[in-house]
């Protein structure tokens, strides 16, 4: 047993293309879902427009205008220590509509010079193909991944980055929280997942499965086109775990919980197993839930299986057993309940680290792959004092009890942890709610939810706490 993080443990931070470049029309760059996004607030998810319309504010179009100030700000991912940067490439940048053959240079140019300036630094950059900012053209030509044809655009569209980054990243994962759209009765995840919009009165559960199924062939698919480029990348799947906990030990709402955990986790199953888990079989057949699902595909499954499991980790969930549930069927709007042993965060988000423990034993136990925590952070309103400085001490708490968590699962646990990346380690726009003020990051970036502000970037308390974390590998909290 060791009492240490590896030393090769990768610390570093995360982002997404579309949450902080801007420039979402520059240099070729075409409309993504997130560029038809507004802003929504602490209890509303954002709302989508139908294309770019005039009169509306777009948070995502400028952001903090990464795509200008990177130099600046991977300076002070240095200087914060880390080992490595996960962002996405924005598919609009090197596909503008997405069923284009030919890339777009100058966007293939722009993660050349990003990429570069990361290893100058020795930061290594860990890359998402396709985090919530899919072409937008290929919602309204395509209806996005409820056609089949967005397997072959994907597929093309990773070929290009991993033929042209194969010296340069080595980490890759295909979409990100592929399991969000769980969530198939609220509109947000199905649209920033899959470019989906539903049609009233369809089966809106039979299309999120028939997308993902789309998006899990694409993935199996880009795996192994990946693997032909450089045998040395380590390509991954993407989860947002939150486990979910039963209200009490009640035997029904125990059953519930497990039933919920299979739902939202079976995207695991055919990325890790390459197959589909008999549970969901069986739903699909008393639901008659019938879908395009060749045995090609199921072949491309079985030979595109991942190398690590990716995974965000914000919260965890409770539930009860509804009585008129007879299946313990999972509905998201309706099964989840207050935890009362945890405290919520402004946004309502409840505070478990125990529960980030939890998940990667469970990972570990049920997959039996090495993990990555690639996203985890405390999203809250900071103030800047009038001498600059920002006390983000509840940020600070937060992460330091959560990476208590985390060196207990690899330390007392045997969990095998690649590395951890604190969501949104500048501050950027919120993904569900489009907000600046619902901040996350050790740097702060003056900009406010009307888009107001200098841009200016200043590090907050958390900053040099961090600093310190990774400098002592962790026991430093
Ligand atoms: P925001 C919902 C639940 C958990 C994670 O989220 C989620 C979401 C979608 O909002 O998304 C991930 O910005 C996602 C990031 C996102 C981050 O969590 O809504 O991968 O893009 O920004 C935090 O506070």
């Amino acid at each position: 047993m060791t009492n240490k993080l590896p030393n090769n443990f990768l610390w570093g931070g995360a982002v997404a293309a579309h949450q902080l470049e801007g420039a979402w029309n520059v240099d070729g760059k075409g409309p993504s879902v997130a560029d038809v996004m507004t802003v929504g607030s602490t209890t509303s998810y954002r709302s989508i427009t139908e294309g770019v319309l005039d009169f509306e504010y777009y948070p995502n179009h400028e952001a903090i205008d990464f795509y200008h100030h990177y130099k600046e700000d991977i300076k002070l991912f240095a200087e914060m220590g880390f080992k490595c940067f996960r962002t996405s490439i924005a598919w609009t940048r090197i596909f503008p509509k997405g069923d284009e053959h030919e890339p777009n240079e100058a966007g293939l140019q722009f993660y050349d010079d990003l990429f570069d300036e990361c290893l100058k630094y020795n930061i290594e950059p860990i890359v998402t193909l396709s985090h919530f900012e899919m072409p937008y053209h290929l919602v309204t030509e395509y209806g996005g991944f409820r056609n089949r044809k967005l397997i072959d655009f994907f597929v093309n569209f990773a070929e290009t980055c991993f033929t042209r980054y194969q010296s340069k990243v080595k980490y890759w994962m295909t979409f990100n929280e592929i399991n969000n759209q769980a969530n198939f009765n609220e509109d947000f995840a199905p649209f920033t997942n899959s470019g989906i919009f539903y049609q009233p009165g369809e089966n809106r559960e039979a299309v999120m499965y028939q997308a993902a199924h789309y998006e899990l062939v694409a993935s199996a698919k880009a795996v192994q086109i990946g693997k032909t480029i450089n045998p040395n990348f380590e390509i991954g799947c993407m989860m947002a775990m939150s486990p979910v906990y039963p209200e009490n030990c009640q035997p029904k709402n125990n059953l519930m919980a497990l039933k919920i955990m299979e739902k939202r986790y079976y995207f695991a199953d055919v990325h890790v197993f390459g197959s589909y888990p008999n549970h969901i079989l069986n739903y699909w057949k008393r639901n008659k839930i019938t879908l395009d699902i060749t045995e090609e595909d199921l072949a491309e499954l079985k030979k595109g299986t991942v190398d690590y499991i990716g995974l965000s980790y914000y919260m965890s969930h409770a539930t009860k057993h509804r009585p008129d549930n007879t299946y313990y069927d999972y509905d998201e709007t309706k099964d989840l309940i207050k935890n009362e042993f945890v405290e919520r965060s402004d946004w309502g988000w409840q505070i478990d680290p125990v529960g980030l423990r939890y998940i990667l034993n469970w990972l570990t136990d049920v997959y039996r792959l090495p993990l990555f925590i690639v996203e985890n952070g405390f999203g809250a309103y900071d103030k800047k004092e009038a001498d600059g400085t920002i006390h983000d001490t509840y940020r600070i708490n937060y992460l330091k009890a959560h990476i208590e968590q985390m060196r207990l699962a690899v330390i007392e646990d045997g969990v095998d942890l690649m590395g951890y990346t604190p969501w949104g380690c500048i501050d950027l726009v919120s993904a569900g709610t489009g907000e600046m003020e619902k901040r996350y990051g050790f740097i702060f970036v003056d900009k406010d939810n009307q888009g107001q502000g200098t841009l200016e970037r200043s590090r907050k308390e958390s900053f040099y706490w961090y600093q310190q974390v990774i400098q002592s590998n962790g026991e430093q909290l």
